[in-house]
């Protein structure tokens, strides 16, 4: 393989230096309501950049999101010269229960194939208590790589990762300009999307291959009706086709050159046993590390890594070439707590420079 040609195809797609945007994912997980009513809530989230990681933080669009009590951001993972994937755990105390909206907001994109002109990306936090669990709603867990790529010529499906800790429903949306959830909110031309969170690609020709900009929302839906109480008594009812929380789920979608085969195990990777199913979900005590173990092959092309998102301190070891493992050990303040971990497997030929094929877990 020719990694000069490589990096110049590249550069070819990532002309500008401003131009670094690559996605993001908030999701969050409320921890304990106080006696005077006020609620600490911890976010987490993904910011996703070309090359190498920036700094950005949230705002708050509903000017009550409280007061941050601690904030910490770390680099994830990052593919050289690609992408960098940052998580951020910002915990938060806010006086009361009633809904609040952190904001993304910033620069350009990676890319402007679908007219995408800024970042912007809006959560809904609900922390009324429910009443079936009698606790704040959680929202919809998921992660994402910064990029995701397929050939142009293969027909792909994307799961994405779509686990409620509460038992709800999970729907996927494109955003929407009107409510201000991107700007604006185009969805990519080459992606079709179902309400159950897949992606579909078909094979397309290859004056579609480019970076496009992915901007959707995941929502979670009671499964039966429900009543919301606020701090200060007020109630609502939400049935099953009201969303509860909203979360942005943004990446990068590169639609690459053709390859001679779609068949996994040729020149895309192929999973191998044991590696765990997608959407499969994986339990480990406190304190005690969770092992994934992953193997892929490919025939025609050599495996040159594994990629991944999850939270910070989930390490990966190579065993060999296509055989890793990824380590993560919750601590006790993550009890009881669901989180995403995504993968993939790149490999690199001389007639087709890059591949991958993805999987999800969870624990
Ligand atoms: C909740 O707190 C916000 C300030 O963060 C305040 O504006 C709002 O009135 C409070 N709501 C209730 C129901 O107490
Ligand atoms: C976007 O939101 C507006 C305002 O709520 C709504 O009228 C419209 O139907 C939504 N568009 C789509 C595509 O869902
Ligand atoms: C999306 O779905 C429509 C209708 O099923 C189909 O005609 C179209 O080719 C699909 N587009 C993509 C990119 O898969
Ligand atoms: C986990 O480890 C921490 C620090 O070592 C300790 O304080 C905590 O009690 C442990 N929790 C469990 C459930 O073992
Ligand atoms: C893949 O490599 C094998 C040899 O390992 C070769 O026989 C086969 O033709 C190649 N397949 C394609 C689609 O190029
Ligand atoms: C990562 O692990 C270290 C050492 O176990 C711990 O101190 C730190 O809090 C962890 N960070 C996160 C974000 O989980
Ligand atoms: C699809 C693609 O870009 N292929 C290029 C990969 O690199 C080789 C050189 O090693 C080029 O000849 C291919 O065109
Ligand atoms: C994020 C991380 O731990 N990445 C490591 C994965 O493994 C490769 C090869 O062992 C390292 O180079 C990365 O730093």
């Amino acid at each position: 393989m020719s990694l000069s040609l490589l990096l110049l195809l590249l550069l070819l797609v990532f002309s500008s230096e401003a131009s670094h945007f690559m996605g993001t994912v908030m999701t969050y997980y409320p921890k304990d309501t106080n006696a005077d009513g006020s609620v600490t809530v911890v976010l987490r989230y993904k910011l996703g950049y070309h090359v190498s990681c920036k700094s950005d933080t949230w705002s708050c669009l509903s000017r009550n999101c409280g007061t941050e009590v601690s904030i910490q951001q770390n680099i994830i993972d990052s593919e050289s010269d690609d992408w960098c994937q940052k998580e951020g755990i910002s915990t938060r105390l806010v006086p009361n229960n009633t809904q609040f909206q952190p904001l993304l907001i910033g620069g350009s994109w990676v890319t402007t194939i679908n007219n995408i002109v800024s970042w912007r990306a809006v959560t809904l936090v609900e922390l009324r208590m429910r009443s079936d669990t009698s606790k704040a709603n959680t929202s919809p867990q998921t992660t994402i790589l910064p990029l995701v790529r397929v050939p142009s010529n293969c027909q792909r499906d994307f799961n994405l990762l779509a686990f409620d800790p509460d038992g709800d429903n999970v729907q996927c949306r494109y955003g929407n300009t009107s409510l201000s959830e991107c700007n604006p909110c185009t969805p990519p031309s080459v992606l079709n999307l179902s309400s159950s969170c897949t992606l579909s690609f078909s094979p397309t020709s290859s004056s579609n291959e480019g970076v496009y900009a992915v901007q959707l929302v995941m929502e979670d839906f009671p499964t039966h009706t429900i009543t919301l109480t606020q701090t200060n008594g007020a109630q609502e009812v939400k049935t099953n086709s009201d969303a509860l929380s909203k979360i942005p789920v943004q990446f990068a979608f590169s639609v690459d050159p053709e390859v001679p085969s779609c068949t996994e195990g040729l020149y895309l990777p192929k999973f191998l046993p044991p590696t765990p199913d997608n959407r499969a979900q994986l339990y480990t005590p406190v304190n005690h590390s969770l092992e994934i173990l992953i193997k892929a092959e490919t025939k025609n092309t050599t495996i040159s890594e594994l990629l991944f998102s999850g939270p910070y301190n989930v390490t990966n070891t190579t065993l060999a070439a296509g055989e890793y493992i990824l380590s993560w050990t919750p601590s006790q303040n993550e009890d009881g707590e669901s989180h995403p971990i995504c993968f993939v497997v790149q490999a690199i030929s001389s007639t087709y420079n890059k591949s991958t094929t993805s999987s999800h877990a969870y624990s």
